[in-house]
């Protein structure tokens, strides 16, 4: 199981906020991860918490395109976290090496076009709308038939618009328009998910769901759903502290 390292590098991400906004501290940040061991670093540039409003095209770019330039020189395997087709395009020009789009190819219709031209691998994720109101879309009466189906036909439109089969993975979306108990769910049963036959990305992360005051406190919940998931043939978890995940899948 791979460990990717989260490195926003947004001013208001719910979790790192503020911290890392500016190029060094995000560059040192990402070079501490490397050093833990993580295998992606995952670096975005518009928050998608609950309620958060978009970012430009130009400050989104701004923020992330030197960061990725950097952290490449170091030799890091970069994903960039984008909705944005252009963006995707740019920060793979300047070094990244997977798209990983929370949409999974719906907030920009030509995504899974790009996706298929740069030739890399895509993360295809579990979206219903932007954050703004996604909360009020978390209805399911069986949460992981419709995370499935809805998965479905995104992984169709992306196989139609190019997107190699070998260049897909798959994330059922955890925390995005669902509900604490829908997250639980789809953990729990992450091996139907699995069973689609694509890699599968796990973003449970500090997410809110696993209860606890402080993001601190929700990083040893985090723990515990990578111990969990560790065996089920997961191909990857998305993480802010890498150290004690890589210990537990190493250990698992
Ligand atoms: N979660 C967030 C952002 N990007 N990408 C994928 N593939 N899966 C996720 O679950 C995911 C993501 C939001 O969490 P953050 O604000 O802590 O980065």
């Amino acid at each position: 199981m791979l460990v990717m390292g989260i490195l926003n590098v947004t001013p208001d991400s719910f979790s790192d906020g503020g911290e890392f906004a500016t190029v060094e501290t995000a560059v040192a940040h990402g070079i501490e991860m490397l050093k833990d061991g993580a295998d992606i670093i995952d670096i975005g540039g518009e928050s998608t918490r609950p309620g958060a409003q978009r970012v430009t095209e130009e400050e989104e770019l701004s923020r992330v395109i030197p960061v990725i330039t950097q952290l490449a020189a170091q030799g890091a395997v970069i994903s960039i976290d984008t909705m944005r087709a252009s963006v995707a395009r740019a920060a793979v020009a300047a070094g990244a090496k997977y798209i990983n789009d929370v949409s999974g190819g719906m907030a920009d219709e030509t995504m899974h076009q790009v996706a298929a031209e740069l030739k890399v691998p895509y993360i295809l994720m579990h979206w219903r709308g932007h954050s703004k109101d996604m909360n009020s879309k978390a209805i399911y009466s069986d949460v992981v038939a419709e995370v499935i189906a809805e998965l479905k036909q995104q992984i169709d439109k992306a196989l139609t618009a190019g997107i190699s089969k070998d260049d897909l993975i798959i994330d059922p979306g955890i925390g995005f328009a669902k509900e604490a108990d829908h997250n639980w769910e789809l953990i729990n049963r992450i091996d139907e998910i699995v069973a689609l036959g694509y890699p599968v990305l796990v973003g449970a992360s500090r997410k809110r769901f696993l209860g606890g005051d402080s993001p601190q406190e929700r990083d040893s919940a985090t723990i515990k759903v990578t111990e969990g998931l560790v065996g089920k043939g997961i191909w990857g978890v998305r993480v802010h502290v890498v150290a004690p995940h890589k210990q537990v899948i190493s250990h698992g």
